[in-house]
């Protein structure tokens, strides 16, 4: 079982802070690849493919299920900046994945968007 994985199998509060609160005020390392007023991009510090990061809103939403309406311009801006990163970083193509809860294998719970490319993915995910 992967690191990934086995942290995804934990119970945790979700409202506990996490890597990703802490590297949004730079008190936590990260190779910060983008940064604007609204989010951020960073290298996957464990890579599933050359191109691997994650694009992370700086107001804190902590999974995808717990989005509300009115954190649509936000969810829109995350997908436009990840296309931007990608296309620029994977111009052969890439993949947006959004780990939700246990058995969607989300182990850090601040919501993120990973971008994978560099080399061809395979589908279906298992
Ligand atoms: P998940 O969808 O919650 O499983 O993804 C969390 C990701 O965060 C996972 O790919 C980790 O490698 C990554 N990560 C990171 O980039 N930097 C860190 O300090 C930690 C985890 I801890």
């Amino acid at each position: 079982m992967n690191f990934e994985l086995k942290n995804a199998q934990k119970i945790r509060s979700q409202n506990k802070s996490t890597i990703f609160d802490k590297i949004l005020v730079k008190q936590a390392p990260a190779d910060i690849i983008y940064e604007d007023e609204l989010c951020m991009a960073f290298n996957d510090i464990h890579p599933q493919a050359p191109v691997h990061f994650l694009v992370i809103p700086k107001t804190k939403i902590p999974m995808l299920e717990k989005v509300s309406k009115s954190d649509g311009q936000i969810l829109g801006k995350l997908l436009m900046v990840a296309k931007e990163l990608g296309r620029s970083r994977a111009p052969d193509g890439f993949r947006l994945v959004i780990n939700n809860g246990r058995h969607g294998c989300q182990s850090v719970y601040y919501l993120h968007i990973h971008v994978i490319g560099g080399r061809q993915l395979k589908w279906p995910p298992t």
